[in-house]
């Protein structure tokens, strides 16, 4: 389940977090447009409502049923989206919450199904008590997870509470994968495991194992749904990402951390040091990794020291423009919405604020308006998308760096890139290994090729490479300080 499938040219993920489904709806035109393969959409299940604190963000990552009515929208919108959305051939992937159900207390769900989490009862799908793990199979006094370090608490015991499904029952499976089975059958090419830390590997595969073939009316037909796994594997617990590499792809948190790292300058990394960036950096395979500069969760309540995110614009851009040139892993774009942080001892207290809108519902997205960040339709950021795109498959050449914060590498042939994080101007002769001809600097013009256009005057324009690849290149410091080049 670690293949994916995307129209011919496109490759990039976006993560719409909390985005209605007309929204999306409408932005897939957007996005075909620029090249995405594909969104990751919020969880698109019967969750609980929460009211203390009002509304936040995670209380979609609590369902109650596998119905459809949810904060973004109806089943009947829902399924307009992925039929709209796979005409124009970007593909959806949710984000699939199967470890678990709600937290403790009972009440009434986003599609109006009752449930009572202290009881353990979710009519809706129907789940009982014999569904969830229990003092048999989770040896704490709590129930919860209490050392990370024992896979079976990890696996059998509830995450803050929640009630843990035992995903090695055929029943809770059928169920399980019933509801992708439903989702597969609408139109859905891929799943964000969600918790998949919490899950046996044996489990995971047994449910997948239950899957459908995509829908042949969009995607070729023997084609299996793309899944990728969410293992937090900072290389200090019990278990590691790499049990779940045969299944699909995993989530490689290590990814935001370094490259974070890199780019702010922490603990005297430099630019330079990501010539073997990747596996020599003890990452997972390119191949098994699912990657991301920040998630939802990291840029919340990650390590805020390391982890970039829109608040930091001109790094954030350095950050996404070497992933997305760089060659590792499956890339991810998060696209956020806006909220006042409360930073108190390093904490942000404001972390569960929900998105934009009131008393539960959700505002229409309009990007750029303060309230939608849209960090996907960044110029710095979808035209180097489009950037990855053109180089897919091209080794990276031409390295060089100058032993700090200025680095430069090409595509071979393909896309050529000079990042100057350091103070003042870099200019000078690099050997490009592009084709002779006029190139415009993608990260601040609208085109590739002349006429460059003028990105509110920021464009840079042309820069041209003689026929030995040659291409003198001056790379301000500052905002942008960045030049790409692609064919
Ligand atoms: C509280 C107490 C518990 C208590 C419980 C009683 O903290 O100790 O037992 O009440 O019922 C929310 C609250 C949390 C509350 C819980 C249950 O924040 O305080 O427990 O609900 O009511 C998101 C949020 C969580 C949120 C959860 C469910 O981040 O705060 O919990 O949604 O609404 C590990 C995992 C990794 C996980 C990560 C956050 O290995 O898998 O933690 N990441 C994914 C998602 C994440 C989501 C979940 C998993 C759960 O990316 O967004 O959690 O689906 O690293
Ligand atoms: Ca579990």
């Amino acid at each position: 389940f670690g293949t994916y499938y995307c129209q011919s040219g496109r490759d990039v993920v976006v993560h719409l977090f909390e985005w209605k489904w007309a929204d999306i709806q409408s932005e897939c035109s957007w996005l075909a447009e620029h090249g995405y393969c594909a969104v990751q959409v919020s969880p698109p299940m019967e969750h609980r409502i929460v009211t203390d604190p009002p509304y936040p963000w995670w209380q979609r990552y609590q369902p109650v049923s596998y119905s459809m009515n949810s904060r973004s929208g109806s089943e009947q919108q829902f399924r307009d989206m992925v039929e709209a959305c796979n005409d124009l051939g970007v593909y959806i992937y949710i984000d699939d919450v199967i470890n678990h159900m709600t937290g403790g207390g009972a009440g009434v769900g986003s599609d109006g199904s009752s449930f009572d989490g202290d009881a353990r009862d979710y009519p809706g799908v129907p789940f009982g008590p014999f569904d969830f793990n229990g003092p048999e199979q989770c040896p704490t006094a709590s129930g919860e997870i209490e050392d990370y370090g024992d896979p079976i608490q990890v696996r059998n015991c509830m995450l803050v509470g929640l009630r843990d499904l035992r995903g090695g029952t055929a029943y809770v499976q059928d169920q399980t994968a019933g509801y992708m089975n439903k989702l597969i059958d609408w139109g859905v090419a891929g799943f964000r495991l969600d918790a998949a830390k919490h899950m046996w590997p044996a489990d995971v595969s047994d449910t997948f194992a239950k899957l459908h073939d995509l829908n042949a009316q969009w995607f070729p037909s023997g084609t299996k749904a793309y899944v990728y796994q969410e293992v937090i594997d900072w290389g200090s617990e019990a278990v590691s990402g790499s049990e779940y590499t045969g299944i699909g792809r995993v989530t490689e948190f290590r990814h935001g951390k370094n490259i974070g790292d890199v780019v702010r300058k922490n603990f005297g990394q430099r630019m330079s040091y990501l010539s073997n960036y990747g596996e020599g950096w003890g990452q997972l395979n390119g191949l098994d990794a699912f990657v991301f500069i920040d998630n939802h969760d990291t840029q919340r309540t990650g390590d805020l020291n390391s982890i970039l995110t829109f608040r930091q614009s001109n790094m954030y851009k350095i950050a996404n423009a070497f992933q997305l040139a760089w060659q590792y892993g499956h890339v991810r774009i998060m696209s956020s919405y806006y909220w006042q942080q409360d930073i108190q001892d390093g904490r942000d207290h404001n972390e569960w604020i929900g998105p934009p809108g009131s008393g539960g519902s959700t505002s229409d997205v309009v990007c750029f308006d303060g309230d939608w960040i849209c960090e996907h339709r960044w110029r710095q950021i979808s035209n180097m998308v489009r950037f990855h795109n053109v180089a897919l498959g091209y080794p990276v050449s031409n390295w060089w760096d100058n032993g700090g914060d200025r680095i430069a590498f090409g595509r071979s042939g393909r896309g050529f890139i000079v990042i100057n994080n350091e103070n003042g101007e870099l200019s000078q002769s690099f050997s490009t290994g592009l084709p002779e001809g006029q190139y415009c600097d993608v990260i601040t013009c609208d085109n590739n090729r002349p006429p460059c256009g003028d990105s509110g005057g920021a464009c840079r324009g042309e820069f041209s490479v003689d026929g030995s690849g040659q291409a003198l290149i001056t790379v301000p410091a500052g905002e942008d300080p960045m030049v790409a080049l692609h064919v």
